[in-house]
């Protein structure tokens, strides 16, 4: 394996296996390292061969993992600002200055004058996710922002309502599948999201290897449109109106055939009645495709043995993007293939699932609106307001106005709409706390920055992504690197926090925090056997504990002795150390066990969801914007953080507008152009690459860009700033039963830079 020479195989040299923490693809790497603490060093990083899930496969973010944990401007140490000026200081003192400042701020405003905000990297840091949680319920504030109201927060919500709980998503069961519809996503590029499916391109061709067919909707032709056998392009938003057309199909031409489910649904006959009037030639023209083309789609999914409807962002970042989410899974439930193998299936995870807990079959189910947003009124989701109502609650004076902030992986001045307004309201703030590794656009306006551990500094299981995984699977990997000396984990710097806004004070020891919340919580759900389970878990602490807890009282778990042989951490630990992970086998059917709703039944027909339909069915007409934005994706590129890794940020331009020809031309604009770009009452400057794969009146810009800003630390990425997409976009503009913000087909002008 190794050619060094017998001098330069210091024994320090090292193989570690580490799920890769930067996509939902949560690929298996091998990666090499030599020396230890502060001098160890990444050699070299590769799929890892064996993985279960991954086989070997990464994508060239995986390889900038070095850069990131090398990368100079990456903050190591925490940082107070003293006269506008950021100074390093101990851990001690940052707490000391966050009770200084946080709890009187909480004594005079109240608990609501606390905002907290978490951000997509969170979910893939098992302590960040786990512990968040313990974070704003100790806060005790109403505002509650995420990531999840800029991304997914519909396809949650309607899962919610027709499953039972938020995070029971089907998922393509690709090695199975004959033909599969893709609307809205492009996992050549993303790799999947809320469905993790690393090599999508094997696996895509491995479907049309064996006859079947791969089908896309997209306003753009995309890189996954490219290994298609047809895409269509679709005018952005109108994702509902192909959908319910596609439904009223299956029941106008009697394609309704649910198969072994049927006794589990509910609804049938209120999904017929309120598709009635989405007849698709009376949506054709709104969709920007064929009412022959959208009868045909129905009767080929009708008609394939094994066929599933995926969808994803571009569904969900639009205003009817519940609906669009839900009518995905009542085409994949009324033609048969919800819950079939080669269909869309459900994941059934070791740990952490809550449709593998409780009685199966039937639950609370979730609610929603327990209480809404002060300023527009936007109602609570899983806990949550929209993102895009922070700015107005820092803003708008009055009893719950919002005074400080606390952030965890989360830079919404470049990933929410509005950006550049939330930057000002930032800046206005009394009290700001981040936790964070950059001094971004965002954490800029931090009081004090509370860094992350590099991802090689510690260690990690997918809490959420084998809930949606392409096979069933539980990987753990180790810390590859010992942290620096006094360097917290997340998990530990939640709890802290935690312990601060509860007023125990900055003093407080997070070991014995973490005790006693485990003990309470396993009183409440374990009773009797609270002590005996606390006993067994008791040589482990922080996230690594509550791992234990989960695998062994899961699904596949040995129940603390009460299934012999079922999994343990210990298990799980072994097999991943050699570089493989525990395979837990192909989809398994799972209606009814995995129903979580009150009836015990898929819930077909949500009252909210027919309700809104008939918004749809209003807004079928409204005229069209002459020119409207969407988003894309690239695979060096990852939202707005990872701009500042030498790996990636070499090569070609990345923030570039595309624009279609005939556009272009109209606007008297060429390949380079430099051009201005407005939308919600600002500019930014573009250049211009002409793209015949756009639509016609659709221009595409990615998002995450804007960088530069002064106060910003981030050297390799101010190099090459790019335009802030999320300039352009309004932040009112919401779907209303999520909250989710409206990031697809935001009406734009663009004209050419006049030079001078
Ligand atoms: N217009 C438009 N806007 C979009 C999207 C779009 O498609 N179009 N996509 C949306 C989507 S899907 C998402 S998920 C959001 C993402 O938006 P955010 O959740 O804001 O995530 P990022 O933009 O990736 O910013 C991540 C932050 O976490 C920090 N960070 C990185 N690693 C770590 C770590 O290990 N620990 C800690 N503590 N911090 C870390 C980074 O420095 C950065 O501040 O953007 C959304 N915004
Ligand atoms: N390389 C890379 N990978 C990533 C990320 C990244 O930034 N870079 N981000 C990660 C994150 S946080 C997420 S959430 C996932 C997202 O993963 P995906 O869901 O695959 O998201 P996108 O790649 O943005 O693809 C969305 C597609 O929707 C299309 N679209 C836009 N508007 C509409 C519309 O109205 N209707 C339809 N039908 N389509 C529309 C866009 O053109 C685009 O091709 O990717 C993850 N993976
Ligand atoms: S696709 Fe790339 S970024 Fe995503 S998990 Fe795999 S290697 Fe990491
Ligand atoms: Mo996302």
């Amino acid at each position: 394996m190794s050619h060094s020479s017998p001098a330069e195989q210091s024994t320090s040299a090292r193989t570690h296996y580490r799920i890769c923490p930067l996509c939902e693809a949560c690929c298996g790497l091998e990666i090499q390292t030599r020396g230890a603490g502060k001098t160890g060093r990444v050699v070299a990083i590769r799929g890892a061969a064996n993985d279960v899930l991954s086989g070997g496969y990464l994508c060239p973010k995986a390889v900038a993992l070095k850069d990131l944990h090398e990368d100079p401007d990456r903050v190591r140490t925490p940082l107070v600002r003293r006269e506008g000026r950021f100074v390093p200081v101990s851990w001690d003192e940052a707490f000391a200055e966050v009770e200084r400042r946080l709890v009187p701020l909480i004594e005079e405003r109240g608990r609501d004058a606390v905002a907290v905000a978490v951000g997509n990297p969170s979910a893939h840091k098992m302590g960040a996710l786990l512990y968040f949680s313990r974070l704003a319920k100790a806060l005790g504030t109403k505002n509650v922002y995420s990531a999840s109201t800029l991304d997914q927060m519909p396809k949650q919500l309607a899962n919610g309502w027709m499953f039972g709980h938020w995070l029971s998503m089907p998922i393509p069961d690709i090695p199975r599948t004959q033909w599969l519809l893709v609307i809205g996503a492009n996992p050549m590029v993303s790799n999947g999201s809320l469905w993790t499916v690393p090599d999508f391109r094997g696996k895509a061709k491995g479907l049309r290897g064996r006859g079947g067919k791969l089908i896309v909707i997209d306003p753009r032709r995309t890189e996954t449109a490219a290994v298609a056998d047809e895409h269509h392009f679709i005018r952005p938003g109108a994702d509902v109106f192909l959908l319910a057309g596609m439904v009223h199909t299956l029941f106008a031409e009697a394609l309704v055939r649910p198969g072994r489910i049927e006794p589990h649904l509910a609804g049938i006959e209120a999904v017929r009645e309120a598709t009635l009037p989405f007849v698709p030639e009376r949506v054709a023209a709104r969709c920007g495709i064929e009412a022959g083309t959208i009868r045909r789609l129905a009767r080929e999914l009708a008609a394939a043995p094994k066929a599933a409807v995926y969808g994803r962002l571009g569904t969900c970042t639009q205003r009817f993007g519940t609906l669009a989410s839900w009518l995905i899974e009542v085409l994949n439930a009324l033609s048969g293939h919800l819950d079939e193998p080669g269909g869309a299936m459900f994941a059934k995870a070791a740990a952490f699932a809550d449709n593998t807990q409780g009685p199966p079959g039937k639950g609370r189910g979730i609610t929603t609106g327990r209480h809404a947003s002060r300023v527009s009124g936007a109602p609570e989701v899983w806990g949550e307001l929209p993102m895009t109502c922070l700015a107005e609650e820092i803003e708008t004076p009055g009893g719950g106005q919002v005074r400080a902030l606390i952030t965890v992986a989360s830079n919404p001045v470049l990933s929410a709409p509005g950006g550049p307004r939330l930057a000002a309201a930032l800046a206005g703030l009394d009290f700001m706390v981040s936790v964070d590794i950059y001094v971004n656009e965002t954490t800029r306006h931090a009081d004090v920055i509370l860094p992350g551990q590099s991802p090689l500094e510690h260690s990690h299981y997918d809490v959420a992504f084998p809930q949606f995984s392409w096979r069933n699977q539980a990987r753990f990997s180790e810390a590859v690197f010992e942290p620096a000396a006094g360097h917290l984990p997340e998990w530990q710097v939640l709890l802290k926090l935690a312990a601060i806004a509860r007023g125990l004070g900055a003093r407080a020891d997070a070991n014995v925090l973490d005790d006693e919340a485990l003990a309470a919580d396993l009183r409440k759900h374990a009773g009797e056997r609270a002590p005996s389970m606390m006993e067994a878990l008791s040589p482990l602490r922080g996230p690594e504990r509550l791992l234990e807890l989960a695998l062994r009282s899961g699904p596949y778990g040995d129940g603390f002795g009460a299934r012999p042989g079922g999994l343990t951490l210990a298990q799980v630990r072994a097999a991943s150390g050699a570089g493989g992970g525990v395979d837990l086998g192909e989809l398994q059917p799972r209606i009814p066990e995995m129903l979580r709703t009150p009836s015990g039944k898929v819930e077909l027909a949500p009252p909210a969801c027919l309700r809104d339909l008939a918004h749809a069915l209003a807004a079928l007409d409204e005229p069209a914007p002459e020119l409207v934005v969407i988003g894309r994706r690239d695979v060096r590129s990852n939202n707005s953080w990872m701009h500042n890794l030498p790996t990636l940020a070499k090569g070609p331009e990345r923030c570039t507008l595309l624009v279609h020809p005939s556009d272009a031309a109209a606007r008297g604009l060429v390949d380079g152009s430099p051009a201005q770009l407005a939308g919600a009452g600002r500019t930014v400057q573009v250049i211009v690459q002409v793209d015949p794969g756009s639509m016609p009146g659709v221009v595409c810009l990615p998002h995450g860009w804007g960088h530069g800003e002064p106060g910003t630390a981030m050297g390799v990425a101010a190099e090459r700033p790019g335009a802030n997409l999320n300039a352009l976009l309004e932040p009112s503009a919401r779907d209303p039963l999520s909250g989710n913000s409206v990031l697809s087909g935001g009406p734009v002008s663009l004209k050419a830079t006049v030079p001078g």
